[in-house]
C-alpha cells in the first residue's frame, strides 16, 4: 500500500476499486443470469408498498455496485481538480477537459422516480403537486373510463363469438387513454399506436363509430378496409391507426413542425409501446424533434411486453424516460395507473410544448393486463397470478373510483346505472353495426388513385369473377 500511495494518485484510485472489488474482472463477473428478470413474487405488505418493486430489482442489483465506484471517482475528482478548469470550444458547445479516462457508466445509481398523485388507497399524497380536476371532468373521466373498460369486454366477447375477426383490450391502461386524452384539446392532433382507442371516446367518437370500424360495415370511414381497431376521424383529428409499429411516431414530429410553421396554439401528441422503441422511427423522430424544436408529445405507454418480449429484452436503459435527455428532450416517468399523475403530466407537456416549442417525453409506467391481443394467450409467457395481481390490485379505475367517491362527487348508484347503460348501449351498438350492409368491393380499389391504372383494374376485375365463380369462399353479404 505504501509504494501505491507513493508512485501515484492513480494507483490511489486502482488501491481503493480493487479493495471494494470494482475492477473491471469482478464487474464482468456479473453474468446472464443476473440480468434475466426475478420470477414473480407474490405481492407482499413490502412490495405492495413498492409499485415498482418488480421493475427495479434488476437495476438495483447493479446500481449498488455503482454507487460504490462513483464514490471512488468523486475523490479522484478532488485530487484532480486543476485539471478541470481547461475547456474548449467544440463545435457543439465548451466541453471541460479531464486527465481521467472516465466511461460513462451504463446503469444509473438510482433509477428514474416515477410521479404520483394518487395512493393506492385512492387518496392524494401528501404534499403532491396536481392540476385540479373540476367533478363534472372528472366524473366524465370516470364515466369514459368505465365505458373504454364496458366495450373492451364486448368487443372481445364479441370476437369470441366469432362475430367480428379481431379485437384488443386496452385493460389496466384506462386512466393512460382518458386522462391524457383530457388534459388535452381538440385542436392537439393525437397520432396513435392501436391500445388508446380512449382517446378518440373522449372527444366524442361514439359506440356506434367504434362498432362500424370494427365490423366493417359501408359506415366505417375506412370503408371496412382494415383490420379492426384500426379507427381513425378526421372530425376529431385522431389519424388512423397504423399497426406497423411505430410509423406514426416521425409523422407526428412532421405534423407538429407544420403546427409550429402554421404558429397554431396546438400541439401533437403520440402514443406508442416500450416495444415501438426498440424501432429506428422512434429515435429518429425524437432527434428530429428537438432539433426542429417542435410542439409534440411522445407518450411512452411502458406495459411492460411487446407481445410476448418483456422490456428486458426489448432495452436494458433505464426503460425509455432517459433517452429524452440523449436526445435533447425534456422527460418525466409518471405512474401509468394514476389518473391525476397522467393528467397533470400532460396538461404540463402541453403548455411548455406550445409555449416553448419543445418536444416531451412522458414515459407511463404500466402493465398490459389483458392478452397482447385475440391471437395471443399470455399465460404461456408470464405467470397467472402476475396477470391478476395487476388485474386487482393495480386497477387505475378502481383507484379513480375511490378518489371521486372521496370527494362526494360518485355513490354506488351512480356506478350500477353508469354500468348498466353503458352495457345496452354497447350491444346495441353491435347489433345496429353487424345489421348495416358491406362496403361494396369496388370500395377497396378506390381513395388511391385519381385514375386508377390498369392494373388495379384489372385486378379489381378478376376478384369480382373469382367471387362469382367461388360465392361459398366469400362472405354473402358483401356487394360485388
Ligand atoms: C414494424 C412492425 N414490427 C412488428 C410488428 C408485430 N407487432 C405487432 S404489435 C407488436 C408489439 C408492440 O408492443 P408495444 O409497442 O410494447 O405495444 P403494446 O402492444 O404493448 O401496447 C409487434 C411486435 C408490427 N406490427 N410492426
Ligand atoms: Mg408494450
Amino acid at each position: 500500500m505504501a509504494l501505491c500511495l507513493r508512485t501515484s494518485s492513480r494507483s490511489i484510485l486502482y488501491y481503493l476499486k480493487s479493495k471494494m472489488g470494482l475492477l473491471s474482472s469482478s464487474s464482468s463477473s456479473l453474468t446472464h443470469q443476473h440480468l434475466q428478470k426475478p420470477p414473480f413474487t407474490a405481492p407482499t405488505a413490502q412490495n405492495v408498498r413498492d409499485p415498482f418493486a418488480n421493475f427495479s430489482t434488476k437495476v438495483n442489483l447493479l446500481s449498488t455496485r455503482r454507487f460504490q465506484s462513483t464514490k471512488v471517482e468523486e475523490q479522484w475528482d478532488s485530487l484532480n481538480h486543476a485539471h478541470h478548469n481547461q475547456v474548449l470550444d467544440f463545435p457543439g458547445g465548451k466541453v471541460a477537459f479531464t486527465p481521467e479516462m472516465r466511461f460513462i457508466s451504463e446503469s444509473p445509481v438510482e433509477r428514474v422516480h416515477c410521479y404520483r398523485v394518487l395512493d393506492d388507497k385512492g387518496q392524494v399524497i401528501m404534499s403532491s403537486k396536481f392540476k385540479q380536476v373540476s367533478e363534472e371532468i372528472a366524473v366524465k373521466m370516470y364515466s369514459d373510463m368505465v365505458t373504454l373498460q364496458t366495450m373492451d369486454s364486448v368487443f372481445y366477447e364479441a370476437q369470441r363469438q366469432g362475430r367480428i375477426s379481431f379485437y384488443a383490450t386496452a385493460i389496466g391502461e384506462e386512466a393512460i387513454n382518458i386522462a391524457s386524452a383530457a388534459a388535452l384539446t381538440i385542436d392537439d392532433l393525437v397520432f396513435p399506436q392501436y391500445r388508446e382507442p380512449g382517446v378518440l371516446l373522449w372527444r366524442g367518437f361514439s359506440l356506434q363509430e367504434f362498432a362500424n370500424q370494427c365490423f366493417g360495415n359501408k359506415d366505417d370511414y375506412g370503408k371496412g378496409r382494415q383490420m379492426p381497431i384500426h379507427y381513425g376521424s378526421h372530425k376529431h383529428n385522431y389519424f388512423t391507426v397504423a399497426a406497423t409499429i411505430a410509423t406514426q411516431v416521425p409523422h407526428a414530429v412532421g405534423a407538429a413542425y407544420s403546427l409550429k410553421m402554421d404558429r397554431k396554439k396546438a400541439c401533437v401528441i403520440t402514443y406508442f409501446g416500450d416495444g415501438g422503441t426498440s424501432e429506428g422511427d422512434f429515435h429518429a423522430a425524437l432527434n428530429f424533434a428537438a432539433v426542429m424544436e417542435v410542439p409534440v408529445i411522445f407518450f411512452c405507454r411502458n406495459n411492460g411486453w411487446a407481445i410476448s418480449t418483456p422490456t428486458s429484452d426489448q432495452f436494458r436503459s433505464d426503460g425509455v424516460v432517459v433517452k429524452g435527455p440523449a436526445y435533447g428532450v425534456r422527460s418525466i416517468r409518471v405512474d401509468g395507473n394514476d389518473t391525476l399523475a397522467i393528467y397533470t403530466a400532460v396538461h404540463a407537456a402541453r403548455e411548455m410544448a406550445i409555449s416553448e416549442n419543445r418536444p416531451i417525453l412522458i414515459e407511463a409506467l404500466t402493465y398490459r393486463v389483458g392478452h397482447h391481443s385475440t391471437s395471443d394467450d399470455s399465460t404461456k409467457y408470464r405467470p397467472v397470478d402476475e396477470i391478476e395481481w395487476w388485474r386487482s390490485a393495480r386497477d387505475p379505475v378502481a383507484r379513480f373510483r375511490k378518489w371521486i367517491e372521496s370527494n362526494g362527487w360518485w355513490c354506488s348508484e351512480d356506478e350500477s346505472e353508469l354500468r348498466t347503460s353503458v352495457r345496452k348501449q354497447m350491444l346495441h351498438a353491435i347489433q345496429v353495426a353487424e345489421k348495416a350492409d358491406k362496403p361494396p368491393i369496388a370500395e377497396l380499389f378506390t381513395d388511391v388513385y385519381n385514375v386508377p391504372p390498369s392494373n388495379l383494374c384489372e385486378q379489381e376485375k378478376f376478384l369480382k369473377e373469382t367471387m362469382k365463380r367461388h360465392p361459398q369462399d366469400y362472405m354473402p353479404d358483401v356487394p360485388v
